[in-house]
């Protein structure tokens, strides 16, 4: 809780503790693919039973807590998310992905995550290495920062600690590389 005294200690609540947080507010995007929006109500057996409603207030909670701001969307077309991640460019310093079914055919989805070279996370509820062997070949998995798979729900939280610790690295090392030594 902030105090409540009228005086500050110095930080900013909406801002994440850690070398960058003085600077700038982090911007995350979280993009949800295909079918994600059945989540909770069909094949329990295999996605479980947290809805995606669920699985994006517990992002948002981590958010908070590590004072990065989420925006948080979710399409069954190819296309749309081809545009959101051109967009993403210059307005988010990472993002998280699970293409789900387009993880397996999307070159599109593939060569727009290249071409913003936005460190991404992708994600992935169930373990894709030991379902169906057309699961197992992701087209984004060379193009992205790392890869969370198989860990459920969780696997967004930590796909989100682990963007959060190679974007805070990387601006310590913005502002301690000496000019022209990058
Ligand atoms: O494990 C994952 O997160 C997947 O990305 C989920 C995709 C699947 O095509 C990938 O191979 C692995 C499927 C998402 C569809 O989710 C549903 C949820 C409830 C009912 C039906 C589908």
């Amino acid at each position: 809780m902030p105090p409540t005294n009228g005086k500050t200690d110095g930080r900013n609540p909406r801002r994440g503790e850690g070398a960058g947080s003085a600077l700038y507010m982090m911007r995350v995007l979280i993009l949800h693919g295909p079918n994600l929006n059945l989540l909770g109500n069909r094949e329990p057996s295999v996605y479980g039973t947290a809805t995606l409603d669920a699985i994006n207030e517990s992002l948002s909670r981590l958010g908070d807590e590590l004072g990065i701001e989420l925006d948080v969307r979710q399409s069954n077309h190819e296309g749309e998310l081809v545009t959101w991640i051109q967009e993403a460019k210059a307005v988010y310093q990472g993002i998280i992905i699970n293409p789900a079914a387009y993880t397996h055919t999307s070159v599109a989805i593939r060569d727009a995550l290249a071409a913003v070279s936005v460190p991404t996370v992708e994600v992935h509820l169930t373990n894709i290495h030991r379902r169906e062997a057309f699961r197992r070949r992701s087209y984004i998995s060379d193009v992205v920062h790392g890869q969370v798979t198989g860990f459920g729900p969780t696997g967004y939280l930590l796909a989100l600690r682990g963007l959060h610790a190679h974007l805070s690295r990387q601006v310590v090392g913005d502002i301690t590389s000496k000019p022209g030594t990058k």
